[in-house]
Formats: structure tokens, C-alpha cells, sequence
């Protein structure tokens, strides 16, 4: 954090133009030492990459690029340049890896392109009826260039809330990063075994870790499912070569994104990760259990081992519109027996044929899970 102060505290313009970062990060640095120097004899404005941080209130908040999120970090608030938005809904996201210009005169720094994404976070929503576009689904980008997304659901005495755990997921893999899911609260859980094999039931093969703040429990397990040795295995395997922006893969660290309810503990995991308690957290209503969205903004933060992960505020829904792939990926057992079923289109309803009403007549798929794959499919096709 100290890093980050003393950042914000460094003017955009000397830190923009730096003739170098010094860190030899392959962030394109030594380009912007060139056009930094040309910037002084009134040619081009300096360029600067940099990863989206945080969005709250203010501008959005960019770090300067690093080979390895060494500090000094270098942060700056950035708006958008008016030739990158005016004729597009685009808005930079945190996560996002953005070129930054400083024109001559200014203080602050204009981002300039957003680049090619790789796996994304997006939440589509509908328009409520009173609202202008009533009717129409808007997007919401919760975090882009993501690695995994930890589905963070909270243990308690009551049983857990499959049916949203599902659609958790379902949101969760249609940003084509990997899934886990992630059980806090492990401390205050009255049946564990029984609840953690009905959650595993329904997470299709994904990790479930168990955790707890207050015993430490779990901790490891995710730390070994977030952290930099899993990305060099990762890149090793060129897993998501295909839909990580090329520019990106080469320096950026693996990211991990928080999705859950408010009040689960996704920020109080996040302190417990990072060691620090940098976030705050909050109160849980006794009433219902519920959170009271501490978090109000969407925040990138950085472990030594050189991994990120972004907090979030609680979710209030989830539209599932248009998420096919995160229904494939999120049953796999049923898209999979979905290519036997005798009809290409088959809705697995009563349809003749069905291999996927066969394995649940057999008792390899349980009726509830069919249930639940048949009222999400309905939502994923609007
Ligand atoms: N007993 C117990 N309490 C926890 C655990 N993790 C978090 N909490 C408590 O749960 C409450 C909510 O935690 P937060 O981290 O603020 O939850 P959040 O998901 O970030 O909530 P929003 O920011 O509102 O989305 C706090 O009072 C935490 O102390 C845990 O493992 N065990
Ligand atoms: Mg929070
Ligand atoms: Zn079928």
C-alpha cells in the first residue's frame, strides 16, 4: 500500500514521461523512452501501457506495466480519450491493458486504446420497464483478461443455495477463464460433509475449497489454485493461447476475480491472501444473513508471488442472457450425453430419444440438476 501512496503522490507527467520504467519488462518501455524524448522536441505525445486497477468514483486507476509487479507500482487516474468512446459504449475495465497519452498541456492522462480482451467477465442485465431502452440487455464488463474465476459462496447453518451456486458458474464460464468454487465461512458450517457434497454435485467437475478466516482453513489450497506457479504451468500447457490478448499473455501476471453475494467474505479472503488487511470488510445483517455491500468498487490487488486478484462488489442478480457457453461448461455431464440425444435440438423436456432424461431415469444425473439446466437454458435463450 505505502507503494501505492507514494504513486499517486508522483505527478502523471513525470511519471508518463519517464525516458524508462528501468525495469527491462518488455512493456513496450523503451518505445515510450523514444517518443518521450520526441515529445520534448513537440512530436507525438508519449505512450504508456498499463493494467486497469481499480474503478470507483473517480477516473479509472491504471498501473504502469512490470515484468513482475515489482514497486515501486506506478498508478495514475486516467479518462478516457473522446476518440475511444464516442461512438462505442466502450469503457475501459478493470483488468483491462490500456495505452496511455499525455497531450501536451495536460494533467491528466488520456487512454487511448483498450487492448484486444482475452477471457472477460460480463454481466448482462434488462433494462427494467420505467427506463429509457426498456427491454433492452445491457452488458456490464466486471473484470476482463481474467485467469479464473473463484465462485465464492458462504457456508452457514442452513443448506447451501444450489440453484445460485449454478448460475454462479454459469456466469463464471462464460467468460471462457477457468472456474473454482470457493466455500468461506467453513467455521460456522453445522453439516459440512453433507453440504460440500451437494455443492460438489452441482459444480461440474470445478475445484471446491472449502475455507474459513478465522481458522486459516483452505487458505493454501487457494493460494495454490491463484498463484504464479500455476501460470507458468499454465503457459506452459498454452491453455488459453487462443483467447488471451497476444500483447498480454507475455507480462501479465495470472488474475483471479472474486464473484459472490455481499457479504460472503470475497474482500476478507482477499486481506487474508494478500496478508494485509487492505479492503475493507463489513457487518452481516443477523436478519437475513446479508451483506451490506461494503465494496463499492471493483479493485485489482497484487500478491508477492506475482498474481492478482480483483475484489468485487456483491452481486445483486445475475442475467444469464446469451450464455451459452457458460451453460455448456457449467453442466458438462449434460452437454456431453446432449450429443446422443436423438434430436440435435433436443430441449432434454420429454422429447423422444433423450440420452440425457435416460441418465437421469438410470440415476446418473440427479433431477434436480436437469431442473436447473433446463430453467437457466430457458434464461440463456431469452
Ligand atoms: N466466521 C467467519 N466470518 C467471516 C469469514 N470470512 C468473512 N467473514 C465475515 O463476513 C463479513 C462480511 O465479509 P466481507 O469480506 O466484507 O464480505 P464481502 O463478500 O466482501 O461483501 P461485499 O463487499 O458487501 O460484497 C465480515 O464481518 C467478515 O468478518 C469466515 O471465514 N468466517
Ligand atoms: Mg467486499
Ligand atoms: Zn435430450
Amino acid at each position: 500500500m505505502a507503494d501505492e501512496t507514494a504513486a499517486m503522490m508522483t505527478p502523471a507527467r513525470d511519471i508518463l514521461t519517464a525516458s524508462s520504467c528501468g525495469y527491462g519488462c518488455g512493456c513496450g518501455c523503451d518505445d515510450i523512452g523514444e517518443s518521450s524524448n520526441a515529445a520534448n522536441s513537440d512530436a507525438a505525445p508519449a505512450v504508456r501501457t498499463g493494467v486497469v486497477v481499480c474503478l470507483d468514483r473517480g477516473y479509472p486507476l491504471v498501473r504502469l506495466t512490470t515484468p513482475d509487479n515489482s514497486s515501486p507500482a506506478l498508478e495514475v487516474r486516467a479518462q478516457h480519450a473522446i476518440d475511444l468512446v464516442k461512438n462505442a459504449e466502450v469503457r475501459a475495465a478493470v483488468g483491462d491493458i490500456v495505452e496511455l497519452e499525455l497531450p501536451p498541456g495536460q494533467d491528466t492522462p488520456l487512454i487511448t486504446r483498450i487492448q484486444p480482451r482475452g477471457p472477460t467477465l460480463v454481466r448482462r442485465s434488462l433494462v427494467e420497464s420505467q427506463h429509457e431502452g426498456a427491454g433492452k440487455h445491457i452488458e456490464q464488463v466486471l473484470a476482463a483478461n481474467i485467469d479464473i474465476v473463484l465462485v465464492v459462496m458462504a457456508l452457514s447453518s442452513r443448506p447451501p443455495d444450489l440453484d445460485y451456486l449454478e448460475r454462479q458458474l454459469v456466469l463464471a464460464h462464460d467468460s471462457g477463464a477457468e472456474a473454482a468454487v470457493v466455500l468461506t465461512k467453513a467455521d460456522q458450517c453445522r453439516h459440512p460433509d453433507r453440504d460440500l457434497a451437494a455443492i460438489a454435485g452441482c459444480a461440474g467437475g470445478d475445484p471446491v475449497i472449502a475455507c474459513s478466516a478465522v481458522s486459516g482453513e483452505g487458505l493454501e489450497q487457494i493460494r495454490a489454485l491463484t498463484g504464479a506457479d500455476r501460470k507458468a504451468a499454465a503457459t506452459a500447457a498454452s491453455k488459453h493461447q487462443q483467447t488471451t490478448a497476444a500483447g498480454a499473455a507475455s507480462y501479465r501476471p495470472l488474475v483471479a476475480v472474486l464473484l459472490g453475494r455481499s457479504g460472503v467474505g470475497k474482500s476478507t479472503l482477499v486481506n487474508e491472501l494478500l496478508g494485509t488487511p487492505l479492503l475493507e470488510v463489513g457487518e452481516v445483517r443477523k436478519k437475513d444473513k446479508a451483506g451490506r455491500h461494503t465494496t463499492v468498487a471493483r479493485r485489482m490487488v497484487f500478491l508477492s508471488d506475482g498474481s492478482a486478484l480483483i475484489d468485487t462488489p456483491g452481486l445483486r442478480s445475475i442475467g444469464l442472457f446469451d450464455a451459452q457457453l457458460g451453460l455448456e461448461r457449467a453442466f458438462p455431464e449434460i452437454s456431453t450425453l446432449a450429443a446422443e440425444c436423438r434430436y440435435r435440438d433436443c430441449a432434454h423436456t420429454s422429447e423422444p430419444g433423450c440420452a440425457v432424461i435416460a441418465a437421469v431415469e438410470a440415476g446418473h444425473i440427479p433431477l434436480r440438476r436437469l431442473q436447473s439446466y433446463r430453467q437457466i437454458a430457458t434464461e440463456v435463450a431469452g
